[in-house]
């Protein structure tokens, strides 16, 4: 390839953006620029102050118990029409595991069934992401991950606001992402692993996006990925915690927080259900990487009204 080709490529940073990624030869460590809890100072705060310190402090928050066992078996039983193609699904929202036929994810969930569009809407799950972000918000992504036993593979570490900042133009973290287990996660079936504090530094990645990256990247993701030597310094000062938890666990987020999690080799699926909320006021633009956006599946871009929040139970 030419140098001119080459440079290309390249994403011109706007020159007041400060989570530019994907530039540089090398990559940084830099401040994050943004509140973690807007909602400060706001009344009708839907968690403790104790739960309010620990998720702005260390970026995520674990939160059993929010729903009945008959609600969480419904969902199970969700997940399994989502296998044996009760719904219609549309087929570019489905992610195979990269060494095999399995399924791996399912994007956009809430436009293929009505009980988890019921669920994402909960206010059990608004009342916190609105709180949190300080306003209304509307779903940027859902997915389901399947974490299939046995061929159920790694999602390496990475933040997701690094790929939604690059590859979507969200322009600032004022995001959050609710993950609930809908099978048991535990220290054998891969789960999800962060590292506390880490929202609050922001890890420039090396190497130029392809195109068409998504479709690589949902199933083994090799650009937009931080280096080693800045993991270390992150877990070494944050340490690492994992979320485990029986199902209808919810775990709670931050768009920048240092993520990942490692394969499954057990017999038992890891089934999660995840929705990404985004403040309304920082809905996307242009992607920061200068690539065509990102399929309006993985990345709303036109469907940004404010979400209801819809008393419970949920069916
Ligand atoms: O690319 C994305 O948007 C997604 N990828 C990962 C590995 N996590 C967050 C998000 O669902
Ligand atoms: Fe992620």
């Amino acid at each position: 390839m030419s140098m001119s080709s080459r440079s290309a490529l390249r994403p011109v940073p706007a020159q007041d953006d400060p989570y530019a990624s994907r530039v540089l030869d090398r990559p940084s460590i830099v401040a994050r620029q943004d509140p973690v809890v807007y909602g400060h100072g706001s009344a009708g705060c839907p968690l403790t102050p104790e739960q309010v310190r620990v998720y702005d402090l260390r970026g995520f928050l674990v939160l059993p118990g929010l729903f009945s066992d008959a609600e969480v078996a419904r969902l199970q039983e969700e997940v399994a029409h989502f296998r044996d193609g009760r719904f219609e699904v549309d087929p570019q929202t489905l992610v195979l595991e990269p060494d095999s036929r399995e399924l791996r994810s399912i994007f956009r969930i809430h436009a293929a069934s009505a009980l988890f569009a019921r669920l994402l809407t909960d206010a059990r799950l608004l009342s916190i992401a609105r709180w949190l972000l300080g306003g209304e918000v509307y779903l940027h992504q859902s997915r389901l991950n399947y974490k299939p036993g046995f061929l159920g593979r790694e999602f390496f570490w990475h933040s997701d606001f690094e790929t939604w900042h690059m590859e979507d133009g969200m322009p600032r973290m004022r995001a959050l992402s609710m993950s609930i287990s809908l099978t048991g996660n535990t220290e054998f079936n891969g789960p999800l692993m962060l590292v506390p504090g880490s929202h609050l530094r922001y890890v420039t990645c090396v190497g130029e996006t392809p195109a068409e990256h998504y479709k690589q990247s949902l199933r083994r993701q090799e650009y937009g990925v931080p280096d080693k030597d800045s993991l270390a310094t992150l877990i070494e000062a944050g340490g690492l915690e994992t979320s485990k938890g029986p199902p209808g666990t919810v775990t709670l987020f931050d768009c920048n927080v240092m993520h990942g999690s490692s394969g499954n080799i057990t017999p038992f699926p890891r089934v999660n259900a995840f929705a990404v909320y985004n403040a309304v006021s920082n809905r996307l633009v242009a992607p920061f990487g200068g690539r065509p956006p990102r399929p309006e599946f993985i990345a709303a871009r036109k469907r940004v009204a404010a979400l209801e929040p819809v008393d419970p139970p949920l069916a």
